[in-house]
């Protein structure tokens, strides 16, 4: 099966999906109460999870030991095209993270740029809809930091991650990857863009030079190759209009776990 085969597989089984979103949430397991209400509940959506965990809610923190020996590389492994190669070739020097849209002031950030903000690192499990999960130890700035610096406007309510990355160029040519979340959860304080995965520089096949992490929603959330955050008040107009690759294939914007 293909990847989008197997997606549209697993799209299907709606059951499927929300047990595997459920295994994540050890915080509601915890409470037999709130379990029983989540479980029978066909999905965990967004306003359940802020009602019951609140906004501010963090992801689990595991400990160094937790970290999983061996973390999948799924999706996209390397972006395809001369543009990106080179940008690897050259270690990212030439790379920059561009912040625009609805803000006041845009930015325009180098690797090394990012490495001298003050960084945040976390130990926490990534939840992939496709079944597994892998702990690793993240370390990146804030994302909130930086939107902060940008002056957002009175109307920003999205950011959107667009990547490198095409994954799935034959249906219709919109296979760009991006991502979209709130504000809300772009200010959440595990909310980073990561640089540093196990204490080692991002790898190409985990989404160097940056990726998102955005540590209470599902893998596909996690953005790789970033290369420009767009600031919106609506995503209907990027390419699907569901405001994510995998959600214009029928994948829940709120993927929260
Ligand atoms: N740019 C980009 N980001 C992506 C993907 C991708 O294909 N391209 N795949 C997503 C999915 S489905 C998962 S599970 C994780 C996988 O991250 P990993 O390769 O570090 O395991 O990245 C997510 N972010
Ligand atoms: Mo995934």
């Amino acid at each position: 099966m293909t990847d989008l085969k197997r997606r549209r597989f697993l799209i299907s089984s709606a059951l499927g999906v929300s047990a595997l979103a459920l295994s994540g949430c050890d915080r509601l397991e915890q409470s037999p109460e709130v379990g029983g209400v989540i479980r029978s509940a066909e999905k965990l959506t967004m306003s359940a999870q802020r009602l019951l965990l609140g906004r501010d809610a963090l992801a689990r923190e595991f400990a160094e030991t937790d970290i999983s020996p061996a973390f999948r590389v799924n999706g996209t492994s390397a972006p395809d095209g001369e543009a990106y190669a080179q940008l690897v070739e050259g270690n990212f020097a030439n790379w920059r993270l561009k912040i625009d849209g609805l803000v006041d002031r845009p930015l325009e950030l180098s690797l090394a740029d990012l490495k001298k903000l003050p960084a945040r690192t976390q130990i926490t499990r990534h939840d992939c809809v496709e079944g597994w999960s892998a702990i690793a130890k993240w370390t990146g700035v804030p994302l909130g930091s930086l939107l902060a610096a940008t002056g957002l406007k009175p109307s920003a309510r999205f950011a959107v991650f667009h990547c490198a990355d095409e994954l799935e160029k034959t249906l219709d040519g919109s296979g760009r990857y991006y991502e979209s979340i709130d504000l809300i959860d772009a200010f959440h304080p595990q909310t980073i863009l990561a640089y540093r995965m196990n204490d080692q520089e991002l790898s190409v096949g985990h989404g160097a030079p940056l990726r998102l992490r955005v540590e209470r929603q599902l893998g596909y959330k996690q953005t790789k190759y970033i290369m420009h955050i767009e600031i919106v008040d609506s995503f209907a107009a990027l390419w699907g209009g569901s405001g994510g690759f995998w959600e214009d294939r029928g994948y829940e914007w709120y993927a929260g776990i």
